[in-house]
Formats: C-alpha cells, sequence, structure tokens
C-alpha cells in the first residue's frame, strides 16, 4: 500500500490523520504545502478541497479527516476506529477543530515568534533551518491569509471550556479513552493538544481529564504561543491557578 500524507506545517486535523495512519499500521510519507499558500495548491493538485489533510492512497485522492478516516478503515479493517457516533463526529471535526484554529491563527499573527515553533519536524521538502529564516519573507502573505476577527477569536476563547467539558465527558462515559482508541480519539485529541500549545492555557487543561488524554493519544506537538490571549477573554476554569 502506497500513501503520501499532504499537510501543512502544525496542523491539528493533518495530526489527525497521522494518528490514525499510525495507529492502522500503514507505512506513509508525510509532505508539507507552504500554509495558507495550500489552497490554491491542493487545487493545481487535483484533490478540489482547499483544506489539509488530503491522503493519496495507492494512487486515489482522499479528502478530510472523516474521509481520511473511512479509506483507512476500508483499506485495514483492523483495528477498527469506526464506527462512532457521527454528531459528535461532527461536533469533533467542524466546531471542536475550528475553535482552537481560530485561536491559534488569531494568536499566530499577534504572537512574532509563534510561527517559528510550529516549523519543527515540517517535511516541506527544505531543511528546517531553511524554512525558518525564510518566514520573514513569507509572514506577511500568511498573516493576510490568517485575518481573524477579535470577536471570533473572543468567541473561541469563551467556547472553548464548554468544548473541553464535553471532552472531559465523553472520557468518563467512555465514548473515548478506551483501551482501543477510535476516529474520535484521533479527532479530538489533536485539537485539544494545539489548545495545549498556549502558555496560558496548558497547565489549565492538563489538569483536567481532557488534557491527560489528549497527551496520552498525540504526545509530540510542537509549537507554543506566548501570553497573548486578553486576560479576559479567558474563563477563569482554564487558566491554571
Ligand atoms: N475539518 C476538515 C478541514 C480541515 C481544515 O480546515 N484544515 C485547515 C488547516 S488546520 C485548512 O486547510 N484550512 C484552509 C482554509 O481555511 O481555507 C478536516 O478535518 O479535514
Amino acid at each position: 500500500m502506497k500513501a503520501i500524507l499532504y499537510g501543512v506545517p502544525g496542523s491539528h486535523p493533518v495530526k489527525t490523520a497521522e494518528l490514525m495512519l499510525r495507529y492502522k499500521g500503514i507505512a506513509y510519507s508525510r509532505r508539507d504545502l507552504p500554509n495558507m499558500t495550500h489552497k490554491h495548491l491542493l487545487r493545481v493538485m487535483g484533490y478540489g478541497v482547499v483544506t489539509v489533510p488530503v491522503l493519496k492512497l495507492d494512487g486515489k485522492r482522499v479528502t478530510t479527516t472523516r474521509r481520511i478516516a473511512r479509506a483507512l478503515e476500508a483499506a485495514v479493517p483492523e483495528p477498527a476506529i469506526l464506527p462512532v457516533d457521527e454528531a459528535l463526529e461532527t461536533w469533533a471535526d467542524d466546531d471542536l477543530q475550528d475553535c482552537v484554529r481560530q485561536l491559534a491563527r488569531w494568536s499566530s499573527v499577534r504572537d512574532k515568534d509563534a510561527m517559528a515553533t510550529f516549523v519543527e519536524g515540517a517535511r516541506l521538502g527544505l531543511p528546517e533551518g531553511v524554512v525558518r529564516a525564510s518566514l520573514p519573507l513569507i509572514k506577511p502573505t500568511v498573516k493576510m491569509q490568517m485575518k481573524v476577527s477579535d470577536e471570533l477569536a473572543r468567541a473561541c476563547a469563551q467556547a472553548l471550556p464548554g468544548h473541553l467539558d464535553r471532552v472531559d465527558a465523553l472520557l468518563a462515559d467512555g465514548t473515548i479513552g478506551g483501551e482501543h482508541p477510535n476516529a474520535l480519539d484521533f479527532q479530538i485529541a489533536p485539537s485539544v493538544r494545539l489548545a495545549m500549545c498556549f502558555d496560558q492555557l496548558r497547565d489549565g487543561i492538563a489538569s483536567r481529564p481532557a488534557g491527560g488524554h489528549a497527551v496520552r493519544v498525540c504526545h509530540d506537538y510542537p509549537g507554543r504561543f506566548r501570553d497573548v490571549i486578553p486576560r479576559e477573554w479567558l474563563d477563569a476554569r482554564l487558566v491554571a491557578a
């Protein structure tokens, strides 16, 4: 089986796809596209979508984490990661994933050092040092396309505790966090892990079940945001004492 996973550095859904591939024991190569330019490149590559991850599996193009989960399950049925509750999958794939994404995008523009921390381990076909050195050149373009309003970022910061409560509840009722991880585990953990890249959130999340689960399922996740989120946006429950 030949699998090529296309992503962008630091992307949490790309990590979801990687975790699924690894769990299925499918050898794959990962190639990263430059962040935000990837939307145009994916069209040129014939994927017909603007989001990563996309996967070339034995020559067939597969898009989105949900379709990737199904394609992997069909290719390698055991260990199974499906079925999962589709409403929960929609919440994890849309709401939770996007909540953390918008907060991360908003913060990438405000923390001048953040972007460089997310290129660790990137597979852009260039040495990491070269990628880091080129960031000052490409940052303005990336930033232009990463514009997230303060209102949206604030709404995401305020929605996050509710999402984390839901993750804790799913762990408590055994929907996720079991001995055999499922597609929901792989959807949820990278989003929580990305939220833990924030200095302001890391300890508060680590001390709750959602944080422990995220680290267990997705132990390696590079990247760091310093204290850029206005304190008043953050629920006291999220910020460690
Ligand atoms: N929820 C979808 C979409 C993933 C997604 O939105 N990926 C981001 C990177 S984290 C992206 O490529 N965004 C491009 C854009 O916003 O146009 C999935 O899990 O496959």
